[in-house]
């Protein structure tokens, strides 16, 4: 009988569906269905979930320690100073960075093939992988990753990210959501998920999130968004 107090709408949106319950009170299926690990790539990747709604989880073992240091490595001598969305130099990001391109090397594939696996989005949906790397000091203040309406790539919006830590980070470094209360310390290979794909924009603006600065010692970071349709 419970079904006549429910009405179920289906909505498939290129990569993920919805369930829209009578009452009005949504919940959404995240694109990631929560699981203790994740079986890809030869490879068990374990989960803790952070945060439900929106959907934040943490990954180990996602990069061995010489997947790590070669993207390091790849990436060392192509820094340039981060930018943010409008391509404009700020304080709110003060690390450098790079892109990998699209289909670079062997490496970069198989790298880039795992994330997607794992973020249960085709590759053709990301952007090329980002590698950021912060000195003391160094930080990234609270920002969205989803673009602003007025941007023109919100026509095709980011839908989720993976942060990657290539290394461990003596002193501070951690991503935190403050909106959610959460603190996450940067380890090497292990990763932090996080998706603003909701249908209620409260919830999106939930996964404000920021690079604390670093305190000791330096941080690497790999970063894959993925986007609603193919780039
Ligand atoms: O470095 C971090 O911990 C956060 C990086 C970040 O927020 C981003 O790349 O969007």
């Amino acid at each position: 009988m419970e079904a006549i107090f429910l009405f179920y709408r289906y909505l498939v949106e290129n990569v993920r569906i919805r369930i829209v319950g009578a009452d009005s009170m949504i919940s959404e299926i995240s694109i990631v269905p929560i699981q203790s690990s994740y079986s890809l790539d030869n490879r068990i990747i374990t989960a803790t979930v952070l945060n439900e709604e929106p959907l934040v989880m943490k990954f180990d073992q996602v990069l061995s320690d010489d997947e790590c240091q070669a993207l390091i490595e790849s990436a060392s001598s192509r820094l340039t100073r981060s930018k943010l969305a409008y391509k404009e130099v700020s304080q709110i990001r003060t690390s450098s960075s790079m892109f990998f391109d699209a289909n670079e090397s062997p490496f970069i594939v198989a790298i880039e093939n795992r994330i997607a696996s794992l973020m249960h989005v085709p590759r053709s949906h990301s952007e090329g992988l980002q590698i950021l790397h912060y000195e003391p000091g160094q930080e990234f203040k609270p920002h969205h990753d989803y673009f602003g309406p007025h941007h023109p790539s919100s026509r095709n919006n980011r839908i989720s990210t993976l942060i990657m830590y290539l290394n461990d980070v003596e002193e501070g470094g951690e991503t935190t959501f403050p909106r959610l209360g959460i603190a996450v310390k940067p380890t090497k290979g292990s990763a932090l998920y996080f998706e603003y794909f909701y249908d209620d924009p409260r919830i999106n603006e939930l996964t404000l999130h920021s690079g604390e600065p670093v305190i000791q010692g330096v941080k690497w970071v790999a970063t894959q968004w993925m986007h609603r349709q193919p780039i």
